[in-house]
């Protein structure tokens, strides 16, 4: 059974006007679509075929040779986790204990968007920007391109989109705007707590 592009988990205007139907029809219906099509088209009749998606990460993330699938398999991780850190219902909040957990890692709730926004700020170029369990610790880290916390062993709890598709149709160069209000509007929390207690 190959790769299948998952269905956004909310309409494709939910989000205006933070995130537009246009940018999502783009960057879901062409960008993350390309990304399955080409997986599949590069694993079929290859020994991959019919692995898990997280065991193609693995097995190529450090081939150089197997650049391409890797790079392709890494994006429909990264953009299927993308998808539900979102929601329509603005102004959702950390739950106690996520809030509990962002305070003792990064000083507030505010510090930690604070470190969240710099981090994506300083990354050149394409890539994405992430909150993840390393251990027990919570960390912030941007990735290059495809890369994906999973392939190192992390747990990720949310992540935002930093290539130019993900913002530019709605907030052209203003890349620390779109982080902000990711933020403040955009995040689902409740999906972001709920990686705290479940696994993989
Ligand atoms: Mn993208």
């Amino acid at each position: 059974m190959p790769f299948q592009l998952p269905e956004l988990p909310y309409p494709v205007d939910a989000l205006e006007p933070h995130m537009s139907a246009r940018t999502l029809e783009f960057h879901h219906g062409q960008h993350h679509r390309s990304y399955v099509e080409k997986l599949n088209a590069a694993i079929e009749k290859s020994p991959l075929e019919g692995k898990s998606l997280e065991e193609v990460i693995q097995a190529t993330a450090e081939d150089k040779g197997q650049a391409d699938i890797f790079n392709n398999a890494a994006q429909v991780w990264n953009h299927s986790f993308f998808w539900p850190c979102m929601t329509p219902n603005a102004g959702s909040t950390p739950s106690s204990e996520l809030a509990e957990r962002l305070t003792d890692a990064f000083g507030s709730f505010a510090y930690f968007k604070m470190r969240f926004c710099e981090a994506a700020g300083g990354q050149f170029g394409s890539g994405w920007i992430w909150l993840f369990l390393n251990g027990d610790d919570l960390q912030i880290a941007s990735m290059p391109d495809a890369e994906t916390p999973i392939m190192h062993g992390f747990k990720p709890l949310l992540t935002c989109d930093l290539w130019e598709h993900a913002f530019y149709l709605d907030y052209q160069n203003r890349k620390d705007d779109f982080v902000s209000t990711y933020l403040d509007v955009l995040v689902d929390w409740d999906f972001v707590a709920s990686r705290l207690t479940t696994d993989g």
